[in-house]
């Protein structure tokens, strides 16, 4: 006979074992877009203890809705490499451009990133970050419904060596950072540049070349690393935030090893 006193316990056991063994990670995610999930899918698969936190209730993030809501995506001919390391396969359209389904892309990529060790927490928003000896060291977390609701309920706190700010176009944490503590960052200008009008080509490659450490403990990814070092937008093409995904994860594999 099920009791409904059982489910509720079990459910409310096993989240808070998970909460609770997130609160100290070697990586903490901000932002479950295709960026997000690739870093997590590199970094589990490393063995690290790296876990992401969307706001949301679905994870995927930009990925779900295709371009204009048309449920496909286009990956280029440097994309298209990485597809097979995280067992997709783009159709071939005309020479140099690849499509996919966005939904097989977007469950494609959650499930790996799982699957390899990656702890996702959707429905968590960050309000803030953790400083310590002017290095960025971990989140401040609460419910995604408390920022949408405008209540003041305080936070909670966890601890990271790194943090990935991959919250896409706004780059929410990156700009907290800099309007909370007037810090100047690893960029051009010191300051966060802002993302460029449409280029695909170009964009496609300053989503990768954007992808680093702008502070200490603190690094960008897909077009959080545009919006922050001024980088063009691509629009459906996404062999970049694939790319820029890895990218992220080797750098913080290297400082975490050194
Ligand atoms: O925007 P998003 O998909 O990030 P991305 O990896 O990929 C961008 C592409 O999808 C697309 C594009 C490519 O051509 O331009 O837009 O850069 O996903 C960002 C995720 O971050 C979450 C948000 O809900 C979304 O799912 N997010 C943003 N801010 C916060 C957050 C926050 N403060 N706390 C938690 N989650």
């Amino acid at each position: 006979m099920l009791n409904e006193v059982t489910i509720s316990r079990a459910i409310i056991t096993r989240y808070m074992d998970k909460l609770s063994a997130a609160l100290d990670l070697d990586v903490a995610i901000v932002g479950g877009g295709p960026s997000g999930l690739v870093a997590g899918y590199y970094l589990a698969k490393a063995g690290k203890k790296v876990a992401l936190f969307d706001r949301k209730l679905s994870i995927g993030g930009g990925i779900w809705g295709g371009g204009m809501m048309f449920n496909e995506i286009v990956v280029q001919e440097a994309g298209n490499g990485i597809l097979q390391e995280l067992d997709l396969q783009g159709t071939r359209y005309e020479p140099g451009y690849y499509t996919l389904d966005s939904v097989l892309v977007t469950a494609t990529l959650i499930c790996k990133a799982m699957r390899a060790g990656l702890q996702i927490f959707n429905l968590i928003g960050v309000d803030d970050v953790v400083i310590k000896d002017n290095r960025v060291s971990g989140l401040v977390i609460n419910w995604g419904a408390v920022s949408t609701l405008g209540w003041h309920i305080d936070p909670l706190t966890l601890f990271s060596r790194y943090v990935l700010d991959a919250t896409g176009h706004d780059a929410e944490i990156t700009t907290i950072l800099v309007r909370k503590m007037g810090v100047n960052l690893n960029t051009e200008t010191g300051a966060i540049v802002g993302e460029k009008s449409m280029d695909a080509e170009t964009g496609e490659e300053d989503t990768v070349k954007n992808t680093g450490e702008v502070y200490p403990g603190l690094l960008v990814s897909g077009m959080a690393a545009n919006a922050v070092c001024g980088g063009y937008r691509m629009g459906p093409v996404f062999g970049g935030m694939l790319l820029s995904g890895k990218r992220a994860a080797e750098l913080m594999l290297h400082g975490l090893d050194h």
